[in-house]
C-alpha cells in the first residue's frame, strides 16, 4: 500500500515508518519537525542521539534498499500544501501521528494550552477536509489515547470506543443505542483527543470517510527491530518533565541514581504498550483497512495495565534504584482501577509483549549507555495543572 505518515519523524511515527517500509509498503513521511524545535524551546535533548531526518532516510535507504520520501510541512496551517501532497501521492492510507502529545507541555501556560488546541484540532480537521475536498477513498488511521475515557474506577472493562446505553421513552419503554464512550480528559492534550473523536464521528457519518481511531496507552521502550539496524536509525527517548512518560522516566532516573519520581501516592493505574507492539498494531490497523466502513472503528491499543507505584518497585528491583515520591503536579485521582478490552487488535494478530519479557532490562541498558547525555535539572516536572497544585508545590519547597 502507499501510506503517508503524518508526524513520521516522532517517537511513534519514525519506527512505524520503518516497520511499514520493511513490510513492503511505499512510505511517505510528512512532518514539520516541530518536535525537534520544542526540544530547543525546553532546552532538552533526546536521551538517544537522534540523527537528522536526511541522515535517517539515507541510512534506511542504504540499510534496507527502500527509499522513503519526506515532505516538510505544517499540517495545521498549510492546507494548500497538504492538498497538493495528497493529490500528487493519492495514498491508500494516511497514518496520523502529527499532534502535540505531552500532557504536561499542554498545561504549562496559556500559550502552551492554546498551541496544543490550535495545532491538534487543525491538523485533524485539515486532514479530514482535504480527503473530502479531493474525493479520496482512503483509510485514515489516527493515534488517539486511552486517556479519553478518563480514570474514574468503573466496574467494567472499558469497551472499545462505544458504550451501549439503555434509556426509557415517555411511555417507559426501554431503548438501547451505542454512543461514543463519554470522555473525561485529564489535560488540555487529552481534551484535544476527545475533540478529535467528534470530528471523526462527523466526517464518517457525513462523508463516509473510513477511519480507525487507535486508543493507545503509554508507550514504553525505544528500539524496534528496524531502528536497531543502524545507529543513525535510533529512535528518540524523552525523559524530561514535560515529554518523558512514566516508565521511561523511571529507567533514566535509575540510570543516574535519581530517586524515582512517583507522583503522589502512585495509586494511579494506566495502560501500557511497548513500542514494538505499537508499530505492529499500527501495521495491523493499516492492513485491515478494507474492514472499515460506516462508523469509526475504535481499537484500544494496550497490552497491560499497571499502578505507577508498582512500576517504580519493579524498576527499583531491576536496577537497585530508590523510590522518592514527589508532590503530584497534576490534578488527578490518587488511586484508580483500570481494565480495558483489546479484542480487536488481539483478533487481528497482536501478541502482547509483557513488561516481564526482558525488554525492561534492554531499556534500562539503553538508559545506562547514554547516561552521560542526561541533564538531571530537566527531570522534575514543573508543569502544574492548576493554582492549587502550584501553591502546594511552593509551600512544600519553603
Ligand atoms: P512526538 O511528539 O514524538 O511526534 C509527533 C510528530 O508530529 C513530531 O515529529 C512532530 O514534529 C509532528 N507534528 C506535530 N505537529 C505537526 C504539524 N502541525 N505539522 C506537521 N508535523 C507535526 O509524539 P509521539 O510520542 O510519536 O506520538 C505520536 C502520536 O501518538 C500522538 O498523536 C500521540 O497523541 C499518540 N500517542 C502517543 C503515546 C506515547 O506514549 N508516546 C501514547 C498514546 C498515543
Ligand atoms: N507520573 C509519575 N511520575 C512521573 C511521570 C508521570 O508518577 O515521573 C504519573 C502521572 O502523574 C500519571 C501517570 O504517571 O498519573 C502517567 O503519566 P505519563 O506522563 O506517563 O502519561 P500521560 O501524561 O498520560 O501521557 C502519555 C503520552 C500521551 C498518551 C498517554 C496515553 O505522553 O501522548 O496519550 O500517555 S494514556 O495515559 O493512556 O492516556
Amino acid at each position: 500500500m502507499r501510506v503517508v505518515i503524518l508526524g513520521g519523524d516522532g517517537f511513534c511515527g519514525w519506527p512505524t515508518a520503518l516497520h511499514l517500509s520493511e513490510h513492503g509498503h511505499d512510505v511517505i513521511i510528512a512532518d514539520s519537525l516541530v518536535r525537534r524545535r520544542i526540544d530547543d524551546e525546553l532546552g532538552v535533548r533526546s536521551l538517544t542521539p537522534i540523527a537528522t531526518i536526511d541522515e535517517r532516510l539515507d541510512a534506511w535507504r542504504s540499510e534496507s534498499g527502500n527509499g522513503m520520501d519526506f515532505v516538510e510541512l505544517d499540517l495545521a496551517h498549510d492546507y494548500e500544501s497538504l492538498i497538493s501532497m495528497l493529490a500528487a501521492i493519492r495514498p491508500d492510507c494516511v497514518v496520523h501521528f502529527a499532534e502535540q502529545r505531552a500532557a504536561p507541555y499542554s498545561m504549562k501556560t496559556p500559550a502552551h494550552k492554546r498551541y496544543t488546541v490550535d495545532n491538534n484540532i487543525n491538523v485533524t480537521h485539515n486532514l479530514l477536509a482535504a480527503v473530502v475536498d479531493l474525493g479520496l477513498d482512503i483509510h485514515i488511521v489516527h493515534l488517539g489515547t486511552m486517556g479519553v475515557y478518563g480514570y474514574e474506577s468503573v466496574p467494567v472493562d472499558l469497551p472499545e470506543g462505544y458504550l451501549s446505553v439503555s434509556y426509557p421513552d415517555r411511555n417507559g419503554d426501554l431503548h438501547t443505542r451505542e454512543i461514543l464512550y463519554p470522555t473525561a480528559p485529564g489535560s488540555v492534550y487529552h481534551l484535544t483527543k476527545s475533540m478529535d473523536q467528534l470530528l471523526f464521528q462527523f466526517y464518517a457519518r457525513n462523508d463516509n470517510v473510513r477511519i480507525t481511531d487507535l486508543h493507545q496507552g503509554i508507550v514504553w521502550g525505544t528500539q524496534t527491530d528496524e531502528t536497531r539496524r543502524d545507529d543513525r536509525l535510533i529512535n528518540r527517548f524523552d525523559y524530561d518533565g514535560d515529554y518523558g512518560t512514566v516508565l521511561n522516566r523511571f529507567l533514566v532516573e535509575a540510570a543516574v541514581g535519581y530517586p524515582l519520581t512517583v507522583h503522589g501516592s502512585g495509586g494511579q493505574t494506566r495502560a501500557f504498550i511497548n513500542i514494538r507492539d505499537s508499530v505492529h498494531c499500527i501495521r495491523l490497523a493499516v492492513e485491515s483497512g478494507a474492514q472499515v466502513s460506516g462508523r469509526v472503528r475504535v481499537m484500544n491499543q494496550l497490552t497491560e495495565t499497571h499502578r505507577v507505584r508498582d512500576l517504580a518497585d519493579l524498576v527499583a528491583a531491576t536496577t537497585g534504584a530508590t523510590v522518592g515520591p514527589v508532590l503530584n503536579p497534576r490534578a488527578e485521582a490518587d488511586m484508580n482501577d483500570l481494565e480495558a478490552r483489546n479484542d480487536h487488535l488481539t483478533e487481528l494478530g497482536l501478541e502482547p509483549t509483557r513488561l516481564v519479557s526482558g525488554l525492561l532490562a534492554e531499556s534500562a541498558e539503553i538508559a545506562q549507555k547514554y547516561a552521560d547525555r542526561i541533564d538531571v535539572s530537566r527531570i522534575p516536572c514543573v508543569s502544574y495543572w492548576n493554582g492549587d497544585r502550584r501553591s502546594a508545590a511552593q509551600e512544600q519547597s519553603e
